[in-house]
């Protein structure tokens, strides 16, 4: 009852931050782009495309690389204009302005949309995924039942799911080494908003607490949680390993994030910008997997190069592993049992497209 409350005016916050957005990005308030000021006067297109990541990380180099090929193929007739992490408030704000269709495009992470779409908390279960990132590519990518139950999902919420794809496996940063799920016992590890992610680390005996991204780096500095959990590029852009002395690579499941549209303007669009849309954004899975590939790789050699004192545990033996494994199992009956069938369904699904993907 109180979380119900809770959450309901975390809702109605979030609403009135979107509709004061709103105001501002269509004219009424002071629009400071440049960029969209120049698209105006040269009665361009506009395009508003808002991630949940700071410059330079993966997301950004998804919507940069959508930018140009976008500008290119409309011959300028269209503008993208890309809003990084924090100037459109947080994910919560983002889905809602993608709702509003104040913003065109963004990107929506499980771990927080799933507070939206409560079947995508699938994609956060731990040990769900392949140990092999092509695997799991492969199953993301496929337009198989999966695609089609999870278009079915966001197309119910005024959305379009364009894309599923991986940003890097998830490490933890932590005041301890963690190499049992005891390690975890009472470790107040902050988590995206969704529930799923509390129940993910309660089964290790953790105390998970959810948080805005942009509240974890002080979160961790003044004392209010121990530990987080990302993808190493995002640690070294939001700076996590200099606030935490403890850098462990579970690999207990990849970071997965959707991109997606507002269903209302895709549907506006002619038959020739909507197949431009489709097609840019199935170019970008190899673009974009080989890019976070190489963006975690250069994070972790940056890591260890600021800060040579951090204790990092490159990986987990597999015994480690299954340790975590076995721990995890349960939570995906109480993933079922919240969600319900679809949810059931929608993970099903995902595990056939893993296996699938596996034999290939
Ligand atoms: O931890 C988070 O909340 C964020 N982490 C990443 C890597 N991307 C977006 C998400 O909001």
């Amino acid at each position: 009852m109180i979380f119900a409350k809770a959450e309901y005016l975390r809702r109605v916050a979030t609403l009135a931050f979107a509709m004061l957005f709103t105001a501002f990005l269509s004219g009424c308030g002071e629009e400071t782009s440049e960029e969209v000021e120049a698209a105006l006067a040269e009665d361009v297109e506009v395009w508003r495309f808002a991630i949940e990541e700071t410059a330079g990380g993966v997301q950004h180099a998804y919507a940069e690389r959508f930018k140009e090929l976008i500008e290119e193929r409309t011959d300028g007739d269209v503008r993208v204009t890309i809003y990084t992490y924090g100037t459109l408030g947080t994910s919560d704000h983002v889905t809602e302005l993608l709702r509003m269709g104040s913003v065109h495009f963004a990107m929506a992470s499980p771990g927080h949309i799933g507070t939206v779409i409560p079947e995508v908390q699938a994609l956060l279960l731990h040990f769900v995924f392949s140990d092999d990132p092509l695997v799991n590519k492969r199953a993301l990518q496929e337009a198989g039942e999966l695609r089609n139950t999870l278009n079915e999902l966001y197309d119910a919420k005024g959305f379009q799911l364009l894309s599923i794809y991986q940003e890097g496996w998830m490490a933890w940063t932590a005041d301890r080494e963690i190499r049992t799920p005891d390690d975890f016992q009472g470790l107040r590890i902050r988590v995206m908003t969704t529930p799923t992610l509390l129940a993910a680390y309660q089964a290790y005996g953790a105390a998970p607490t959810p948080m805005a991204y942009g509240e974890v780096y002080s979160g961790l500095q003044l004392g209010q949680i121990d530990a987080q959990v990302n993808p190493l590029f995002a640690i070294r852009d939001m700076s996590f390993y200099e606030v935490n002395d403890y850098l462990i690579m579970g690999r207990h499941a990849p970071f997965i994030t959707t991109a997606m549209t507002n269903r209302d303007f895709m549907e506006g669009l002619s038959a020739d910008r909507r197949e431009l849309v489709t097609q840019t954004v199935d170019e970008l899975h190899d673009y974009i997997f080989d890019m976070q590939q190489q963006f975690n790789q250069e994070a972790l050699e940056d890591i260890r190069e600021n800060r040579p004192e951090l204790n990092i545990v490159a990986s987990l033996t597999d015994e480690e592993r299954q340790a975590f494994r076995e721990a995890s199992l349960g939570v995906r009956q109480w993933y079922i049992d919240t969600v319900g069938p679809t949810g059931e369904q929608v993970l099903n699904q995902l595990l056939a497209a893993v296996e699938a993907a596996e034999q290939e």
